[in-house]
């Protein structure tokens, strides 16, 4: 592979950078390998300079300074992201915002708070014993609040709660020519124009660097109870599931794995099978007859139930751990893919089907969120990475009615099918949004392409 071209910055440049951040937030040579790197090891990038700004005010000044010079920026939060958009595969300059990590105090009374773009998820979901973030994410002690709006991360309690998007009230942003514009009221009735909080999440650094954000929680979770059940096919599973949508009022999460992801966590990370079956369903419901549901629910099926917290996080780290099993097997390509509900069983059936039938020899490992119909397909690939496995998957998922990103974006990992899901008209509309928000056309010019 031939070295990725860096972005143009001379040395007056980095000592403009130090002059607003302080010489120890330019990181420059090796101290950037971290962050050039996505953590499945799949995207590899170079950067010429890592800039750590430790205010809005500094983020403003970063941005007007590449801005001005024409320097191409890839703004990077917790670095959890699966479609490399938040790596420098082209050598742009690496904007961190980890250092953002002011949490404030929780608005009791709105259910609110406002947290800065480096804050954890995992600490605004502990911020208030009563309260709880939405978004529950298996990288939540990693991610933060900007790179989970930016990419509007789903996860696990979707189907109660929605995505990042839709647990904004507000944002603080900065535009790439340093304009700072910030919402950060919380007003939960304010129809006063362009909802561009909505806008920036799952923009994925395109129109502009959240700095801040104004996030609604929810009441923590009562009694909640989680019930691993054991089923025979994806057809039952999927039906067991939509059964639980319709009879279970307090169902927080529904969520799938097989026997073959599970053999694997099983050999490389210890967990021990809690009972055997082809496929796995995970539910959790909590608030008042939680468990009377779900047990009603599993009828007669094998059934693991988990109601304090250590046999509920136990339950969990079978679906949880999940993202690392193809990982104990190689590199892997993580394609993350949804269709409308009718046709659940028919992509989590077949799709195994048309990735061995371009790449005989390939580990396929599903799993995900049946209530989404989200299928998250994990292929540890023998044959050429060509571009084979994506296009079967895709050709499937199109085929059927589909999304090639359900929940973790475009990237660039999906970025040359992205005219398989957006139209010409579409794409064109996106083209004009992004030149309204990012004047300088320096961030991250290689994610949802023009
Ligand atoms: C999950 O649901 C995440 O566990 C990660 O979206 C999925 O690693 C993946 O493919
Ligand atoms: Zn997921």
């Amino acid at each position: 592979m031939t070295e990725p071209h860096l972005a143009d910055v001379p040395d007056v440049l980095l000592r403009e950078f130090a002059a607003v951040v302080g010489e120890t937030h330019v990181l420059t040579g090796d101290a950037t390998a971290g962050y050039a790197v996505d953590w499945t090891g799949a995207f590899h990038g170079h950067t010429p300079a890592v800039l750590r700004p430790g205010s809005t005010a500094e983020v403003a000044s970063l941005l007007a300074l590449c801005g001005d010079a024409g320097v191409p920026v890839v703004p990077q939060g917790g670095n959890t992201g699966l479609v490399g958009g938040g790596v420098p595969l082209h050598g742009e300059v690496v904007l961190s915002l980890a250092r953002l990590d002011r949490l404030g105090p929780v608005d009791t009374s709105a259910a609110q708070v406002t947290a800065g773009a480096g804050v954890t998820l995992q600490q605004v979901a502990d911020a208030d014993p009563a309260l709880d973030l939405g978004v529950l994410i298996a990288s939540r002690g990693s991610a933060t609040v900007g790179g989970a709006i930016a990419t509007n991360a789903g996860g696990l309690r979707v189907l109660r709660y929605g995505p990042m998007r839709s647990q904004l009230r507000g944002v603080e942003a900065v535009l790439s020519d340093g304009t700072i514009v910030s919402h950060l009221s919380g007003l939960v009735k304010d129809n006063t124009g362009y909802d561009y909080p909505g806008l920036l999440a799952g923009s994925e650094g395109t129109l502009a660097v959240v700095t801040a954000a104004r996030l609604q929680l929810v009441p923590r979770a009562a009694g909640p109870v989680t019930v691993l059940i054991g089923l025979d096919s994806l057809g039952e599973l999927h039906e067991l599931a939509s059964r639980a949508l319709r009879e279970v009022p307090g169902l927080l999460s529904a969520e799938f794995f097989t026997a073959a992801g599970l053999a694997v966590l099983a050999e490389h990370a210890g967990l021990a099978p809690p009972l055997r079956a082809p496929v796995y369903l995970l539910l959790e419901a909590a608030g008042p007859g939680a468990g009377e549901d779900l047990a009603a629910l599993a009828g007669d099926l094998p059934v693991a139930v988990g109601t304090t917290a250590a046999d509920r996080a136990r339950l969990w780290a079978y679906r949880e751990r999940h993202p690392e099993a193809a990982g104990f097997l190689g590199v892997p390509l993580k394609l993350d893919v949804s269709v409308p509900a009718a046709q659940w069983v028919r992509l989590a059936s077949e799709v195994a089907g048309v990735l061995h039938a371009v790449d005989p020899d390939a580990r396929v490992i599903i799993y995900g969120h049946v209530a989404d119909g989200n299928v998250h397909v994990n292929v540890v690939t023998a044959a050429p990475a060509d571009g084979r496995h994506e296009e079967a998957v895709f050709g499937l998922v199109i085929s059927l009615g589909g999304s090639v990103s359900a929940e973790h974006g475009i990237g660039a990992l999906k970025a040359p099918w992205f005219p398989l899901v957006r139209s010409d008209a579409e794409r064109a509309l996106f083209t004009r949004i992004r030149s309204a928000f990012d004047l300088a056309g320096i961030l991250n010019p290689h994610v949802l392409p023009r």
